[in-house]
C-alpha cells in the first residue's frame, strides 16, 4: 500500500478543502455531463463520431471510489449521446474493486482495445488490464483475464497510440513513465518495459522537487502525433496539477519539455487534472476534468472540453477551463430519432440501462429539464413524438425554445404505461418551432418520479423519416430562384454572393458572383446528408451565364470528405458559356460518393476571375431533366464556330470517349438526331468531311 498511502498523504490538504467547499449552482454546458460524476477523459475519433471513455467518480466519495468506465459521444461537440457503463471492475476477477482509475481505448483492425489501471486484486502494487470489443460503445470484456502489466505501484494511467509504421506503444506510470512494445494483437507486448528518462530537460524543473518527483510530470500521460512531432501532455507539478507537454521525434524521447497549457488556480478546478487531446473536423479539443458540478470536489470531479488551436510553430496555446465549452459544429436535426440521453446540459434527471437496448432517461421529478443545443426545425415541425414509460401517473412533456422558460412550442400528456420499462409513444401537435434554437424538454407533474423518456423526434409534412427533404411535386428537393435572397448560398473563398437583378434566366433575379480572386472562388450551398444521402443518385442542375467578352468554361462541382479524410472534388457539370448567354449545366444521374461527409455544391470558373451569374439551381431526385435556355446547334459543327471540318470530327471523337464539353456540342455530335451521339454519327461525320454526302438530313 506504500503508492496508495503516498497519494493519501500527499492529498490531505486537499481532502480538507474538497470537504469543506459547498455545491455551485451551474447552468452552463461544461462540463459535458452532469447526470454522474466522470473524471480521467480518453477521446476517440472512430467514423464521423467522436467518443470520449471517462472514469466515474461515486457520489458522495471521500477517496477514488471508481467502479467503472462510461462512454459518451458527440457529432457536434455541445450535446452528447451517454452509452452508460462500457466495462467495469466486475469484468476483471482479478482485479482489486473499486480501484478503477484512468482509461484510453484505441481502434485496430475493426476491434476497440481499452487499457485500464487497476489496483492488482492478490496485492504488490497497480496493474494495468486490458478489454476488447467489437464496437466502440462495448460491451467490452477482459481479452486475457489477468493483468497486462503489473503488479507496480508506479503503474497507473495507461496512454496508447499507434505509430504510421503499425507499431503500438503503451505509455503508463506515476511518477516514473514507463513505456512498452505492444504486439499487433494489441493484448500482450514484446521486448522489455522500458523506463523513459526522466530528466528536467525533458519534463521541467520541480521547483520543490524531490527524489521521486525531480521534474514537473505526475501522471496522466496522453500520447500522440501531429505533423511528424510526438506529443506527451501529462498532469503535472504535483497537487494541485497544472497540465504540461513535451515533444519529441519519438513516441518515446528523448522529451523536450514544452511549457505548461492548464495552469493552477482555473475557477473550479479539482487538486488532480488528466488530459486527452484530439482533432475532430478540422478542429483541435483538449480534454481535462475539473470539480464545477454541484456537489463537486477532488474526488467528485466532472470531464470538461475546450477547443483550441495550435500556434504556427506547432506549441501549445493556454488554454482555460470554460463554462461553455467548444461552439456546436453542426446543428441537430429533430427529424431524426434522437435518444433522450443526447444532452447539452439537464437538471436533475438520471440515466439508466433500457429493456429496448442502450440507454434511457430515469428519475425525472418535476421541474427536472433537458437542454438539447442547436436544433434546427427549419420551415417548423408540426408534431413530437417520444417513447415513454411510467409506472405511476406520468405527467407532463413540456418543449420550450431558448431557455426552460421560453417560448412553449408544444405539450405532450404523458399517462401511466404499467411499468418503467412499458414503453408507449406519445404525440402532441407543435406551433411556433422554426429555424435554429436551442431546445429545453422541461418535466412537469406531481410528486415522485414521473416518467423515463428513451427517445424523440419532431416531424413536419415537408420532411421525411429520415431527417431529409421530401421531394415536391416535380420531384425537386431544392429550388433555388434567388428571388428572395442568396438561399443558402455562400461565399467560396473571397467572392462576394447576392441575389441581384441586372441579369436573371427566369423571374426577377439571379445569383450574382461576384469579386473573385482566384479562379476557385465562387458561390456554395452544403448538401445536407439526411438529404442528399451518400452512395444515392441525385439530379443537380443550373442555368449559368457570364459577360467576360469572350466564351469561358463554368463547373459544377462537388466537394466532399472521404473516409480516409482527404478533400475530394468530383465534376457534377462543365459547361463552355459564351459570352452574355445562358447556358444550362445538368447531370441527371450523380452520384454522392459511398464514403462522402461534409457535402457541399458550388460554382466556379476554372479559367479566370471573371463575375458570373447563376439561376434556377435545381437538386431533385435521379433522372428528373429541368428547364433551360433553347440550346442552339448546327449537326457536326462540334465546336460551334461556323465551320465543320476535322477539328469538329476529332472534338467528337473525344467526346464519345471523355464526355462533351456542353450540351451543344453533344447534340451537335448527334448528326442522325437519333437522341445519343454514337459511332455512326462519327461516320456521318467522315462522310460528310470526304464530300460523299452534303448533309446530315
Ligand atoms: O482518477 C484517478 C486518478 O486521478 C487518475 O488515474 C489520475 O490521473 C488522477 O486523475
Amino acid at each position: 500500500m506504500k503508492k496508495l498511502a503516498l497519494y493519501v498523504s500527499s492529498f490531505l490538504m486537499a481532502v480538507a478543502a474538497v470537504a469543506s467547499s459547498s455545491a455551485m449552482i451551474c447552468s452552463a454546458d461544461n462540463p459535458i455531463v452532469q447526470s454522474i460524476y466522470t473524471a480521467d477523459p480518453a477521446p476517440m475519433v472512430y467514423g464521423d463520431t467522436m467518443y470520449v471513455y471517462t472514469s466515474h467518480d461515486e457520489d458522495k466519495a471521500s477517496y477514488f471510489e471508481m467502479r467503472d468506465w462510461h462512454c459518451y459521444s458527440t457529432t457536434d461537440m455541445q450535446n452528447w449521446t451517454e452509452h452508460g457503463a462500457v466495462l467495469g471492475d466486475s469484468d476483471f476477477p482479478w482485479a482489486e474493486k473499486n480501484t478503477a482509475w484512468a482509461p484510453q481505448c484505441i481502434e485496430r483492425n475493426g476491434k476497440f482495445y481499452m487499457y485500464v489501471p487497476f489496483s492488482n486484486g492478490s496485492g504488490g502494487g497497480r496493474a494495468i488490464g486490458v478489454a476488447v470489443s467489437d464496437s466502440p460503445t462495448g460491451p467490452f470484456k477482459d481479452a486475457i483475464g489477468k493483468p497486462l502489466l503489473g503488479p507496480n505501484w508506479d503503474y497507473i494511467d495507461p496512454t496508447v497510440f499507434i505509430d504510421d509504421d503499425g507499431q503500438a506503444y503503451l505509455i503508463f506510470g506515476n511518477p516514473q513513465l514507463y513505456y512498452v512494445k505492444l504486439n499487433e494483437d494489441m493484448i500482450s507486448y514484446s521486448g522489455q518495459i522500458q523506463k523513459i528518462s526522466m530528466t528536467t530537460e525533458a519534463f521541467g524543473v520541480r521547483p520543490e522537487g524531490d527524489e521521486r518527483h525531480p521534474t514537473l510530470y505526475e501522471e496522466g500521460p496522453w500520447l500522440y502525433k501531429r505533423s511528424g512531432l510526438y506529443y506527451l501532455v501529462y498532469a503535472a507539478s504535483g497537487i494541485p496539477e497544472n497540465i504540461c507537454y513535451s515533444t519529441a521525434s519519438s513516441p518515446v524521447g528523448p522529451w523536450k519539455y514544452g511549457g505548461v497549457i492548464m495552469p493552477r488556480g482555473e475557477k473550479g478546478a479539482a487538486f488532480t487534472n488528466h488530459p486527452g487531446v484530439c482533432d475532430y473536423k478540422g478542429r483541435s479539443y483538449f480534454f481535462y476534468h475539473n470539480q464545477r458540478l454541484p456537489g463537486g470536489g477532488g474526488f467528485t470531479r466532472s470531464v470538461a472540453v475546450e477547443e483550441f488551436s495550435y500556434n504556427p510553430d506547432g506549441s501549445f496555446p493556454t488554454i482555460h477551463m470554460s463554462e461553455s465549452g467548444p461552439a456546436q459544429i453542426e446543428a441537430l436535426n429533430p427529424y431524426k430519432r434522437t435518444e433522450a440521453e443526447t444532452i447539452c446540459f439537464e437538471s436533475g434527471i438520471e440515466t439508466e440501462n433500457c429493456s429496448e437496448g442502450g440507454i434511457n432517461v430515469a428519475n425525472i421529478e418535476n421541474g427536472d429539464y433537458i437542454k438539447v443545443s442547436g436544433v434546427d426545425f427549419r420551415e417548423g415541425a408540426q408534431k413530437f413524438t417520444a417513447s415513454v414509460a411510467s409506472s405511476t401517473s406520468g405527467g407532463t412533456l413540456e418543449l420550450h425554445l431558448d431557455s426552460k422558460d421560453g417560448k412553449l412550442i408544444g405539450s405532450c400528456t404523458v399517462d401511466g404505461t404499467g411499468g418503467w420499462q412499458n414503453w408507449k409513444t406519445v404525440s402532441c401537435d407543435v406551433t411556433g418551432a422554426e429555424g435554429e434554437h436551442d431546445l429545453y424538454l422541461v418535466f412537469k407533474g406531481g410528486s415522485g418520479f414521473l416518467y423515463n423518456i428513451d427517445w424523440w423526434k419532431f416531424s413536419s409534412d415537408n420532411i421525411s423519416d429520415t431527417g431529409g427533404i421530401k421531394p415536391d411535386e416535380n420531384g425537386y428537393y431544392i429550388n433555388n430562384s434567388f428571388e428572395a435572397g442568396t438561399e443558402g448560398w455562400t461565399s467560396r473563398g473571397g467572392a462576394a454572393i447576392t441575389s441581384a437583378s441586372e441579369e436573371k434566366f427566369s423571374g426577377e433575379k439571379a445569383l450574382f458572383v461576384s469579386g473573385r480572386t482566384s479562379s476557385w472562388n465562387g458561390a456554395l450551398k452544403k448538401l445536407s446528408s439526411d438529404t442528399f444521402v451518400p452512395g444515392q443518385k441525385f439530379s443537380f442542375s443550373a442555368n449559368v451565364m457570364q459577360n467576360s467578352g469572350e466564351t469561358a468554361d463554368i463547373s459544377m462541382t462537388i466537394e466532399y470528405t472521404d473516409a480516409s479524410g482527404e478533400v475530394c472534388y468530383p465534376k457534377v457539370s462543365v459547361q463552355s458559356v459564351p459570352n452574355d448567354e445562358w447556358v444550362h449545366m445538368e447531370n441527371t444521374e450523380f452520384m454522392i460518393p459511398e464514403d462522402a461527409r461534409n457535402v457541399s455544391i458550388y460554382f466556379e470558373s476554372p479559367e479566370g476571375e471573371f463575375d458570373f451569374y447563376v439561376d434556377d439551381f435545381i437538386a431533385a431526385v435521379p433522372g428528373t431533366v429541368t428547364p433551360g435556355p433553347e440550346i442552339k446547334f448546327t449537326k457536326g459543327d462540334i465546336n460551334s464556330d461556323g465551320v465543320r471540318n476535322v477539328l469538329d470530327y476529332c472534338l467528337a471523337l473525344n467526346g464519345l470517349i471523355n464526355g462533351f464539353d456542353s450540351k451543344a456540342s453533344e447534340l451537335a455530335a448527334d448528326t442522325d438526331g437519333d437522341g445519343k451521339a454514337g459511332s455512326a454519327d462519327l461516320i456521318a461525320m467522315q462522310k460528310f468531311l470526304l464530300g460523299i454526302i452534303d448533309s446530315f438530313e
